[in-house]
């Protein structure tokens, strides 16, 4: 079970967050705001209490708390961003990590070691760690022995197209997983149950299991319909105007 999840509101200058999908326009900032409040209120409908930090301007991609953090049940991990414009965001998040975790519970990713939050995924006590252009092999090396020493179990996964490992794979719960695009067939996930979703709702692939529910992004319905005909309980939220700095519901909060 969840019973927290940290959020960052959104600053002005995500309209300058990195992004590979500006054919969808830059973000709308008011709008953004909306939709923030939105996934707050959502999020607080599936039993957790959310933090939510300030907006910090000098960082244009800070709302994406996820990537700075992999926060466990056994201990929290601060990453190291490899997007080189997102490296002193870990700084910000490290004093409302301690008001969680005893310091001893606290690792740190170090340089050369990158990680970012979107390439891990959380499946029990098993951890896949994507191996991507944000997260190299130092990072998931010093990650493994981290967890390893928790107790949990690591495995790497190649990440070649896309941004995150979570951009395409995700783990709903009760051995189902949705699989886009280049994991369509992977063997690393074939003993879980593979939902493939088509590339024109790929971005639905990021929805999120949060206790008893699942968060699906707004407009998706053939995603939505298979997830609640799997039987779960649906929650459906905006985020388009993340999207647009290619930002999915998990990545905007840390959720323990
Ligand atoms: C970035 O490129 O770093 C941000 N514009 C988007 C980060 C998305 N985070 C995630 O998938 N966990």
């Amino acid at each position: 079970m969840f019973k927290h999840a940290i959020v960052r509101r959104p600053s002005r200058s995500m309209l300058s967050g990195i992004t590979t999908s500006s054919y969808l326009g830059k973000p709308d900032f008011d709008n953004a705001l909306r939709q923030h409040d939105e996934y707050i209120k959502t999020l607080e409908k599936t039993g957790v209490t959310v933090e939510v930090l300030e907006a910090v301007e000098e960082y244009p991609d800070s709302c994406f708390v996820e990537d700075v953090a992999v926060l466990t049940p056994k201990g929290a991990v601060i990453t190291n961003p490899g997007a080189p414009t997102r490296k002193g965001e870990v700084e910000l998040i490290i004093s409302t990590i301690k008001q969680y975790y005893d310091d001893k519970d606290i690792y740190r990713i170090t340089n050369p070691g990158t990680v970012e939050g979107g390439d891990v995924m959380m499946v029990g006590e098993r951890f896949y760690i994507g191996k991507s252009k944000r997260t190299n092999e130092e990072g998931i090396k010093q990650f493994t022995k981290i967890l390893e020493g928790m107790g949990y179990s690591v495995v790497a996964v190649p990440v070649n197209k896309i941004l995150h490992l979570k951009t395409g794979v995700d783990y709903i719960g009760n051995n189902n997983m949705l699989v886009s695009g280049e994991f369509i067939g992977m063997d690393i996930f074939e003993s879980y149950e593979n939902h493939i979703i088509d590339d024109n709702e790929a971005y639905a692939v990021n929805s999120l299991l949060m206790n008893d529910k699942i968060i699906v992004p707004y407009g998706f319905p053939s995603t939505l319909e298979m997830i609640q005909k799997l039987g779960y309980e649906t929650l459906v939220c905006d985020s388009s105007e993340f999207r647009k700095i290619d930002g999915g519901l998990s990545c905007l909060s840390l959720r323990f």
